[in-house]
């Protein structure tokens, strides 16, 4: 007996020191939406190693947590998709008690986010943006007038315009459940309608443009729109701001704007979670409020140019970045914004189904 407890506190001694040094976290997050400093702070911080792999859809991250064993500890779903996922069983409640940096949060964007996960039981704000427009200034002045002004989606969704742009590239979001309701919008109807008809009336607005749209995809554009490689993008606010940023850095003349369309668009959340499987909960919750620290979310927006919703980070938050209405809307243009609508199975099959159609044209 007594040989046993010895035996039994040794092998607990040894279990507790291969823990203690060679704990990891296991991160999937979207591609370009992190300080550069960020990870390496928090293993420095905490001595947990930190793997980071990176997606740019929904469908993808989607994907992996309905089949589960993703050995993720953390992933960041879009609201819409994260209340669908939480239904599906894929998270496990957060344990507030280990979450103190929850007071920085700001109540009000946080009850938005109740929408999508009632009581906030399973999910924390990480950053949260727009879909909207991002265009080089001179290219679409050269090709539209320079009396043109970049204020709506028809730049994108009338033939005739758009096919004025075809030339300097259009790109648009491999996106959907994005896409497709702003096509929606933009025809005069509810963009968070799952009606069959007008799910298709969207689509069928995307096939009439679809011959001058380079290409869909939804990381690729920012390096494109830095070089001036494609002038009109269909993309996330601080997606299109680092294009800006990173023209401004290369000195290659090429000016980047970014507006949130008069007719409106999408304001969505992204949600750090945590699987059900998680190998390492522990981790991931040190990690959440790691994040919520005032200082490390502003480092995240200063870096990334996508608004926050952490309340006690907004003093360290470049001014140039509060003060930017496409990424802080105004009140005005918040009243245009719709929220990202979850779709049931059927919708989201139909939904799928356009969207090839869109894509490949049959
Ligand atoms: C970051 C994209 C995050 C926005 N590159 C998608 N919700």
């Amino acid at each position: 007996m007594k040989k046993l407890i010895a035996l039994g506190a040794v092998a607990s001694v040894i279990a507790g020191a291969a823990t203690a040094q060679e704990q990891t976290l296991n991160i999937y997050n979207w591609s370009d939406y992190i300080a550069e400093d960020t990870i390496a702070k928090f293993e420095a911080e905490t001595g947990i190693k930190v793997v980071y792999d990176v997606y740019d859809s929904n469908e993808v991250l989607e994907a992996k947590m309905l089949t589960g064993n993703s050995g993720y500890d953390i992933v960041v779903p879009t609201s819409d998709f994260l209340q669908r996922q939480i239904a599906a069983g894929a998270y496990q409640k957060l344990d507030k008690s280990k979450l103190p940096n929850l007071a920085n949060m700001d109540p009000d964007l946080m009850a938005d986010a109740e929408v999508y996960d009632p009581g906030n039981e399973y999910a924390v704000i990480y950053m949260w943006g727009t879909t909207g427009l991002g265009y080089n200034v001179n290219a679409v002045a050269e090709r539209l007038g320079e009396d043109y002004e970049v204020n709506s989606w028809e730049l994108v969704f009338d033939p005739e315009i758009s096919a004025k742009l075809a030339d300097c590239g259009i790109s648009m979001l491999d996106a959907p459940s994005e896409m497709i309701p702003a096509a929606m919008n933009y025809l005069g109807l509810d963009p968070r309608s799952t009606s069959k008809d007008d799910l298709e009336a969207g689509a069928a607005l995307l096939e009439t443009v679809r011959e001058n749209v380079r290409y869909f995809h939804s990381s690729q554009y920012i390096n494109d729109l830095a070089n001036g490689d494609i002038c009109v993008s269909v993309g996330w606010s601080g997606d299109v701001f680092q294009a800006m940023a990173r023209a401004e850095e290369a000195e290659n003349g090429v000016e980047i704007g970014y507006v949130i369309p008069d007719e409106g668009a999408l304001q969505w959340f992204d949600m750090m979670a945590i699987p059900v499987d998680a190998p390492n909960p522990e981790a991931a919750h040190k990690f959440i409020n790691f994040v919520m620290d005032a200082q490390i979310t502003a480092d995240i927006t200063n870096y990334v140019w996508y608004a926050n919703a952490n309340k006690a980070s907004m003093p360290l938050v470049d001014e140039e970045i509060t003060s930017d209405p496409g990424i802080f809307p105004t009140d005005a243009a918040s009243k245009g914004l719709w929220g990202s609508q979850v779709y049931d199975a059927r919708t989201d099959r139909t939904v799928t189904r356009l969207w090839t159609r869109v894509k490949t044209g049959m």
